[in-house]
């Protein structure tokens, strides 16, 4: 079991980071980017999926935040990252990270993850992200997203 509060995790790791968060508890559930969008009154493109996949032949854990309107395109990010990727089973993700599916956050993961951001989340002034639960968001401005975690812009489709 978890000892510490993953929106705990999600808050210690970004000011850690030097990204003070305000992570909102949502009254409705935020686990899907569609439940997400309609919880915190944006577009489901100004969402940020966090999605958990592995390097299919080095096995090295990957990080992709992706808006929420795009699909992962695989020709795409094996051409940015030079690897194919698998999707994790939900089992994996909670190992790997400490987070449930539909909470896990860009940041806060019990194991260090290469990542990623789709370009696309560039062009908005905020985008929204799940804190560690599937109630919790807090909103970023993308750059600040991308300059706490660590991430890679790359084209994803
Ligand atoms: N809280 C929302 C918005 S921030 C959220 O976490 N969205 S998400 O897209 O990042 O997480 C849901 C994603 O989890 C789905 O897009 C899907 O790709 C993935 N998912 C859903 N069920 C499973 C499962 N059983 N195993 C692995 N991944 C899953």
């Amino acid at each position: 079991m978890q000892r510490t509060k993953s929106t705990d995790r999600v808050r210690a790791a970004a000011t850690a980071a030097g990204l003070p968060i305000d992570i909102r508890a949502m009254p409705q559930s935020t686990r899907t980017a569609e439940e997400a969008a309609a919880a915190c009154g944006t577009s489901v493109a100004q969402i940020v999926k966090s999605l958990i996949f592995r390097k299919a032949e080095s096995g090295e854990p990957v990080l992709l935040l992706v808006s929420g309107r795009n699909r992962v395109d695989q020709t795409a990010v094996a051409a940015e990252i030079g690897e194919k990727l698998d999707r994790m089973d939900a089992d994996a993700v909670r190992e790997l990270t400490g987070f449930a599916i539909g909470g896990v956050a860009p940041l806060g993961s019990l194991t260090p993850l290469a990542t990623f951001m789709d370009a696309d989340l560039l062009e908005f002034e905020t985008v929204w992200a799940a804190a560690g639960a599937p109630y919790a968001v807090f909103s970023v401005a993308p750059r600040a997203l991308a300059k706490a975690t660590g991430a890679r812009i790359i084209a994803l489709r």
